[in-house]
């Protein structure tokens, strides 16, 4: 049998679901989710293989349009890292949130008027849709906004429709060797997916407080075989943040450490000694420089 191979760049607004339908269809957590807006921040990519075909699916950060109060360096880094994403895939997955179109899901349509690659839509979130008649036009309204290769309503949540989303994909992988081993399933580090971990139990438990000043560098990351020691340092711009993240007695930091402590083996498969430490550098969400080293850096 041929094998075929290829890459597929899953794309749309913040927040549609686009990592959840990544880690719906790998089985596993690959990619942080949150309720937040711009969770993704990097490119991550989701490597399935099945029998003779291997999908390469590239999760991307949230394109958004940007203003005032996001107009920073990291900002600039997210949308560049998501249409980058689109160059040279063989298939887009487009991703919008129910019936909800927005200024900005027409901004991701400008982006996409330029990939020849075939542009799957995806209307997700549907278990959130009461009234399931209210899709069926909505959908045929859709077919309007420009040549799509499917339009299918699902739930990355739950598993709706998900199956079909891949069988219709499977039909623009071209025939390919694979480019990755047939057991990996991401391109990224345990090293930053320790980063990514911290960072998801910081927008989940924070989100609303400090929601894009924040990252994670991991210091230390030692594999002992049965224990793994892990030091993350998380880099807020201003002291009243590194109060609020370490919490009253510290018991903010302390929960975000245990529930990525508990994320972390159930991934790396072993003990976790994770220790956490807050330092406060201004203006490092802003910094061209002070990105690259913290590891925004699109090469
Ligand atoms: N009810 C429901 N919620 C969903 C579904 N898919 C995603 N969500 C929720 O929507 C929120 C955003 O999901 P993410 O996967 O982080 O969204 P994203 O598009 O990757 O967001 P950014 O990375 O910020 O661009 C989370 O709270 C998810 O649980 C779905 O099918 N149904
Ligand atoms: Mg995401």
């Amino acid at each position: 049998m041929t094998q075929t191979c290829g890459f597929v760049a899953i794309v749309g607004r913040p927040n549609v679901g686009k990592s959840t339908l990544m880690n719906r269809i790998l089985g596993q957590k690959i990619s942080i989710t949150s309720r937040r807006p711009q969770t993704t921040r990097h490119q991550v990519m989701g490597i399935k293989t099945e029998g003779d075909a291997q999908f390469i699916y590239v999760d991307t950060p949230g394109m958004h349009i940007q203003s005032k109060d996001r107009n920073k360096a990291i900002n600039r880094f997210m949308n560049q890292a998501a249409t980058h994403a689109l160059r040279d895939v063989d298939c887009v997955v487009f991703l919008v949130d129910r019936t909800r179109w927005t200024k900005e899901d027409d901004n991701v349509l400008d982006k996409l008027s330029h990939v020849e690659a075939p542009v799957i839509l995806a209307v997700n979130k549907v278990d959130w849709v009461e009234n399931k008649q209210e899709l069926l036009p909505w959908l045929e309204q859709l077919q309007a906004k420009r040549t799509f290769a499917a339009i299918l309503p699902i739930s990355a949540k739950h598993g709706t429709n998900v199956p079909e989303l891949e069988t219709e994909v499977g039909k623009y992988l071209p025939e390919s060797i694979h480019y990755f081993p047939d057991d990996q399933v991401t391109d990224r580090s345990q090293r930053f997916l320790a980063a990514e971990l911290v960072r998801e139990k910081v927008m989940r438990q924070l989100g609303d407080e400090l929601p894009y000043q924040m990252t994670v560098e991991i210091e230390e990351f030692r594999d002992e075989g049965r224990i793994i020691h892990i030091s993350a340092l998380m880099l807020v711009e201003r002291p009243g943040q590194k109060k609020i993240l370490i919490g009253e007695n510290g018991e903010r930091i302390k929960k975000v450490g245990r529930e990525a402590r508990l994320d972390m083996e159930k991934a790396f498969g072993a003990k976790v000694m994770l220790n956490l430490w807050v330092k406060v550098k201004r203006g490092w969400s802003d910094d061209d420089r002070a990105l690259k080293s913290l590891g925004y850096d699109l090469e």
